[in-house]
């Protein structure tokens, strides 16, 4: 095995003069404030977001930080850190869905959301610079719709209470860019707070802040970049959900949501399909393991969530079918390491997979997930600690 130094908490960087220095060099002139928003982790309640149900993300101190001014035309100039050059469009483009490609889409999707929903965008010049990693399950998309989003209704002084954002950068996302995602992502990097989970009822939009001081119990929690390559990932995500809406039609309920967890055997006797029965069986006791977490972090109770994690894996694992062999392999070895739980988080197919550890254990289950993952050949994963941070927010 490897020593390893001991294991970074997310870096703070310097991200925000990176896209002052980036406005400055593409557009020369000086941005008139920056907006930076998080990327997120989920605790649990995987797949359960747009069956209606339950999540308990955090916001992440990763953050998406967009520097802009308005313009006097109807055009948004938008240059980002992943690439040289700027995209620019105009509302030809911004008005249909598919126009713009690859990571601008996110910037016309939010663009076209607000017009879509009535409001007079204005002309802009952004520039994007990120710690969120892309391709990491760390909900990058999220970050840069969310920071797009709030430069946009501050430059145009738009009417737009924050409550409506989360649906709104989901519109981008669903209609725009063309993933039929749930509302969790645009939720926790709007709404999420330091030292809170965000505790989030997907169908009436309802919130609760959960108190999760992991440092004050004495706690850490490992993000474990799985680094596995994303396999198929647009195509698998949109065959799961279409299986949780033809099995809510076939259960007769307007979504799984409403199949009641004492009432799920019922449930799955009538359906006979037994992987839509593995897909129900993962969204409903899902959905209370989210509400089992909630008790217990309600009741100050940390390390008992950790043996739902796990659970919640597992299911994922089983039923929902959606790991791969580096996400089990980093939650098999840090539970041997002594976590008190472990789970994949996010869509699946790789990206990140959480573990709640013993502060003074941080290291050495890292070290433990480094060592598995040498003996079967994969990729060196990448390991830092993690606090709740607060949602999107203006920077100056
Ligand atoms: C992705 C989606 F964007 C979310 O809406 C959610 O469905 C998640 O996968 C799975 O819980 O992050």
């Amino acid at each position: 095995t490897t020593a390893t130094a001991t294991t970074p908490t997310v870096p703070s960087g310097d991200v925000a003069a990176r896209a002052t220095a980036g406005f400055r060099q593409r557009y020369g002139g000086e941005p008139v404030g920056r907006w930076a928003a998080p990327g997120r982790v989920n605790l649990i309640g995987e797949h359960t977001d747009y069956n209606d149900g339950f999540v308990l993300p955090f916001a992440l101190p990763l953050r998406t930080v967009v520097a802009a001014a308005a313009r006097d035309d109807e055009r948004w100039t938008v240059w980002s850190e992943l690439d040289d050059d700027p995209v620019e469009f105009g509302p030809a483009e911004a008005d249909e869905p598919g126009r713009v490609t690859g990571w601008a889409a996110y910037v016309a999707g939010v663009v076209w959301a607000l017009r879509a929903a009535g409001h007079a965008v204005p002309g802009a010049w952004l520039a994007v610079a990120s710690d969120v990693p892309v391709g990491s399950g760390l909900s990058s998309s999220a970050a840069i719709e969310a920071a797009v989003l709030a430069a946009l209704v501050d430059l145009g002084g738009l009417d737009l209470p924050a409550e409506r954002w989360p649906r709104l950068a989901q519109r981008a996302e669903n209609d725009y860019v063309g993933a039929p995602t749930g509302i969790m992502d645009q939720s926790a990097v709007i709404r999420g707070r330091p030292g809170h989970a965000l505790f989030l009822d997907c169908r009436s939009e309802e919130v609760e802040q959960i108190p999760f001081d992991l440092a004050a119990a004495g706690l850490a929690m490992l993000l474990i970049d799985s680094r596995a390559p994303h396999r198929h990932v647009d195509g698998e995500y949109a065959a799961r959900r279409r299986s949780c809406e033809r099995a809510a039609q076939a259960l007769g309920v307007p979504a799984l949501r409403d199949v009641p967890a004492d009432g799920l055997d019922a449930a799955l006797a009538r359906l006979d399909d037994a992987e839509i029965r593995r897909r129900v069986r993962h969204v409903v006791t899902e959905d209370q393991r989210v509400l089992d977490s909630v008790g217990l972090l309600r009741a100050g109770r940390v390390r008992d969530v950790g043996p739902l994690l796990t659970a919640s894996h597992a299911s994922m694992r089983d039923d929902f079918e959606i790991t791969v062999p580096e996400v089990d392999t980093a939650v098999e070895a840090a539970l041997a390491a002594g976590a008190y739980g472990a789970r994949m988080t996010g869509g699946g197919f790789g990206g990140c997979v959480l573990a709640l550890v013993e502060a003074a254990a941080a290291d050495a289950v890292a070290a433990a997930v480094a060592a598995a993952y040498a003996e079967r050949g994969f990729a060196a994963p990448a390991t830092v600690t993690a606090l709740p941070a607060g949602g999107v927010t203006r920077l100056d």
